[in-house]
């Protein structure tokens, strides 16, 4: 083996996108440099230019099918922030129930169905006895199907993939690598898990389409949301069934939805507590290495999200807005969007250019987007990421890369002294026996992501609750219609909207003149986490956590680097906002 080895891992699978992985290591198999390059390139900023405002949601929105409305949400929240346009209380609500509704959904889909297979054997699930996997099973929750009949179908039904050369959904693992350590019983019951959570998330996702008429990609409007409500009790719905009355009423969300979504809620948030948690804790306790590497930058950023007044009061925000640096929790710096020296990417390192020069940041509302691609023609075997290596731009905070998701929520929810994230926190390094100092690791992003499902599930009685008692109370109000006329528009605007997307904060950020769009960034979560090094040759969130102490078994099966990649739940389709290999241009927009 020579002195520095560089393994290659592209794409990095499981994920949204196309990412690559180069990591350099030492002849001990010890990471030395991590390199994280988006490999793909996409125009929607570039789309944007030219159109109606009001529509970009729609164009928007196309960004990701993963995070399905988080794109639309921002762009309606940076024009309705450039326009000065207050949206309803109840659709305040609503919104709070969709973006929440994403989570819970995004999270548990990631763990099981992304993530999971990180941890969990598969193929050592077959040695598994099933009255044992039913003991365990029982032993860390009270959810029904723990039988041990219910194991050993599960069980037979993987026989059945393995034996007939079709893992399918399960092929491509490292199956056998040492580095997994659960016992089979512990394998099976993740398995049965994983077929569970599949048929659960076809269910939950109706609270989007009630609200936003389907999912994936529901809809919305600028100020407020695109459903009536109808407190008609003999309207049976959507659709046009026999009470059919037509206009509105027909489309309405009724009191049949509205208890469909308590269902959902109430279903969700019997997934989370009895299945998603005990397993995070199950098989964390068999990984607790793991609670010490991948710590990453130390820097944690959230715009903040779940208003119970107006995105313009970040204060009453559920979720607090704030900056934590070096790990310290006992500071939380102020954040503000609108400040031009705060928020600036950087494109030293990503194949764009700047007229100001590749070494200088941008602030979004003066951002460009300008590919430059120099690196080599595909296939090629390395990127020189010592030169431009990625279609991610690098955002930086004040000059710092910062960590965003749902660590650095969950993060600030504690810094804050939420009494609840406090409980849980605690609950969680005590049964693992593990430090506060876990918390920044690869084992602490993943439970991080689960106890915030845990802590937004239950937010989100509260928000159902409170749009009930606000529709009881006669307000059916879900939107405002003043915005619609241009002619009161000022003849130039420009507004940053945001939200916390499930992999971590997000802004649209779009500058309006004669009522069209004059500029239109996305500066996104994945973007943030995954951007490469910037023109301080500072590296991004992945890159750092890469270089904390990893060393490869077996360079070619990384499995170590899927692990802490995975933690933060990448998505590139977010992270680069039409896929061209060959890099010509893919599509011509005319713009008005
Ligand atoms: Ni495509 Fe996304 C989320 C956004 S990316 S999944 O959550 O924004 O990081
Ligand atoms: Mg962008």
């Amino acid at each position: 083996m020579s002195a520095t080895n560089r393994v290659v891992v592209d794409p990095i699978t499981r994920i949204e996108g196309h990412l690559r992985i180069e990591a350099e290591t030492d002849a001990d198999g010890h990471i030395t440099r991590a390199s994280s390059a988006g490999t793909m390139v996409r125009g929607i900023e570039i789309i944007l230019r030219g159109r109606d405002p009001r529509d970009a949601w729609a164009y928007a929105q196309r960004i990701c099918g993963v995070c399905t409305l988080v794109h639309a949400i921002a762009s309606i929240r940076s024009v309705e922030d450039a326009l000065k346009y207050p949206i309803p209380p109840n659709a305040q609500l609503i919104r709070n129930l969709m973006i929440a509704a994403q989570y819970v959904h995004d999270h548990v889909m990631h763990f099981y169905h992304l993530h999971a297979l990180d941890w969990v054997d598969v193929v050592s699930a077959l040695k598994a006895d099933p009255k044992a996997t039913s003991q365990l099973a029982q032993s860390i929750s009270s959810y029904a199907k723990s039988s041990p009949g219910y194991f050993a179908d599960v069980q037979k039904k993987l026989k059945g993939f393995v034996e007939g050369g079709q893992l399918g959904i399960f092929a491509n693992g490292y199956w056998g690598h040492p580095a997994y350590k659960l016992p089979p019983e512990a394998n099976l019951m993740a398995v049965a898990h994983y077929l569970d959570a599949l048929a659960w998330q076809r269910d939950v996702v109706k609270l989007h389409a009630i609200f936003g008429g389907k999912n994936p990609h529901p809809n919305f409007v600028v100020g407020g949301v695109p459903c009536a409500i109808s407190i008609d009790p003999s309207h049976p719905g959507h659709g046009n069934g026999p009470h059919y009355r037509g206009g509105q009423e027909a489309t309405a969300v009724s009191m049949v939805g509205l208890q469909t979504v308590q269902n959902v809620i109430s279903q969700m948030r019997e997934f989370v507590d009895q299945v998603y948690l005990p397993d995070t804790l199950a098989i964390a306790g068999f990984y607790k290495d793991w609670a010490a590497r991948g710590e990453g930058l130390g820097n944690f950023l959230c715009y903040g999200d779940f208003p119970t007044k107006d995105m313009g009061s970040p204060e009453s925000f559920f979720l607090p807005r704030g900056a934590i640096l070096n790990r310290d929790l006992s500071t939380i710096h102020p954040v503000d969007l609108d400040d031009p020296q705060q928020i600036q990417e950087y494109v030293s390192h990503s194949w764009y250019k700047y007229s100001v020069g590749d070494e200088k940041g941008l602030h979004p509302y003066a951002g460009e987007t300008e590919f430059n691609y120099t690196g080599p023609k595909p296939p090629y075997e390395h990127l020189d990421t010592d030169a431009k290596y990625s279609w991610m731009k690098s955002p930086r905070w004040n000059g710092k890369p910062m960590e965003v998701g749902p660590l650095a929520r969950v993060l600030m929810l504690y810094a804050k002294g939420h009494e609840q994230t406090r409980e849980l926190v605690g609950y969680t390094l005590k049964t693992l026996g593990v430090g506060t100092e876990a918390l920044f690791s690869t084992l602490g992003r993943t439970a991080a992501r689960t106890l915030e499902s845990k802590i937004i599930v239950e937010a989100m009685q509260g928000w159902f609750d409170s749009l009930m008692a606000n529709i009881k109370a006669g307000d059916l109000k879900t939107f405002n219609e003043k915005q619609w006329d241009p002619s009161t528009w000022p003849k130039h605007a420009q507004g940053a909207g945001f939200t916390e997307a499930p992999r971590g904060g997000l802004s649209h950020w779009i500058v309006i003149d004669d009522a069209l769009i004059s500029n239109y960034q996305a500066v996104v979560p994945s973007t943030w986490n995954a951007g490469p090094r910037d023109a301080a040759g500072l590296p991004g969130a992945y890159e750092a956590a890469l270089q904390d102490r990893h060393t490869l078994y077996d360079p070619k099966q990384p499995i170590e680097i899927l692990r802490t990649i995975h933690s933060f739940d990448p998505c590139i389709a977010c992270a680069v906002h039409v896929t061209d290999p060959d890099g010509e241009e893919l599509i011509k927009v005319k713009v008005r």
